[in-house]
C-alpha cells in the first residue's frame, strides 16, 4: 500500500467519524403534540365526556345543547377528516341566546402544562365562508359535571378557503394544577348551509 493511499484512507475514516458525531449533535429533538388523534385516523366520536372521566381524556368528544334546539350533523369522514354542518340554532332558556359552546368538538388534555406557552395549529375548509370558535378551558369543579371554570384562551377563527389555522397559546397558571384542561372547537354561532372541515390538530408547546 502506497503512503499516499494510507493517507486517503485515514482521512475518509477520520471524516466518517467525525461526521456520525457531528449528526448525532445535531439531530432535532420531536415535537409532542398534546392533542391526541390529532389526524382522525381513529374514527371514534364518544358522546359527552365528564372533566371526571379521566379514563376517556386525550379523546374526541361531541357536546349538543339539543335540549335547546341545537343540532348538526358531526361525523370523521372517510378521509380522515372532521366535518361539520350546523342544522339549527338553539337558543337558552335564560336570554334566548345562542352561543358557540352549543355545540362542541373536545377533548380533554392531557399533558397540559401550566406556565407554558403552546401553538395550536390545525387544518380547517368549508364549502362556503363560515366561522368557528377555539377555546381551551380550565375546569374547575371536577367533581362533577358542572360547567364551572375559566377560559385559557378563546378566538372566533374566520375560514373563507382551506388554509392552516396557527393561533398563539399564551402561558396560563391553572387555578389548581389538578383542574383538568379542554381543548374544544365550537360551532353554536357557526353559519349553518356551510360544512366545515378540521384535521390534523396540533398543539405543541412553543
Ligand atoms: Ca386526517
Amino acid at each position: 500500500m502506497s503512503k499516499k493511499f494510507l493517507l486517503v484512507f485515514s482521512l475518509v475514516i477520520f471524516g466518517i467519524i467525525i461526521f456520525t458525531g457531528c449528526t448525532s449533535i445535531v439531530l432535532p429533538t420531536e415535537e409532542t403534540n398534546i392533542v391526541k388523534n390529532g389526524d382522525f385516523s381513529d374514527h371514534t366520536l364518544l358522546p359527552t365526556v365528564a372533566p371526571t372521566d379521566t379514563t376517556n381524556f386525550g379523546k374526541w368528544f361531541l357536546f349538543e345543547a339539543s335540549w335547546w334546539g341545537e343540532s348538526w350533523n358531526a361525523t370523521i369522514t372517510q378521509n380522515s377528516e372532521f366535518s361539520a354542518e350546523v342544522l339549527t340554532h338553539g337558543a337558552a332558556p335564560w336570554d334566548n341566546n345562542d352561543y358557540w359552546w352549543f355545540l362542541q368538538l373536545a377533548q380533554w388534555l392531557e399533558g397540559y402544562e401550566e406556565g407554558t406557552t403552546y401553538v395550536l395549529t390545525f387544518d380547517a375548509s368549508v364549502t362556503s365562508p363560515n366561522e368557528i370558535h377555539v377555546a381551551l378551558w380550565e375546569e374547575f369543579n371536577h367533581t362533577s359535571q358542572s360547567d364551572d371554570g375559566n377560559v385559557i384562551f378563546d378566538k372566533v377563527v374566520s375560514i373563507d378557503s382551506a388554509t392552516t389555522v396557527e393561533l398563539n397559546i399564551p402561558a396560563y397558571t391553572l387555578t389548581d394544577p389538578n383542574n383538568p384542561v379542554k381543548l374544544g372547537f365550537e360551532f353554536g354561532l357557526s353559519a349553518t348551509d356551510s360544512v366545515i372541515f378540521i384535521d390534523n390538530v396540533k398543539l405543541i408547546e412553543q
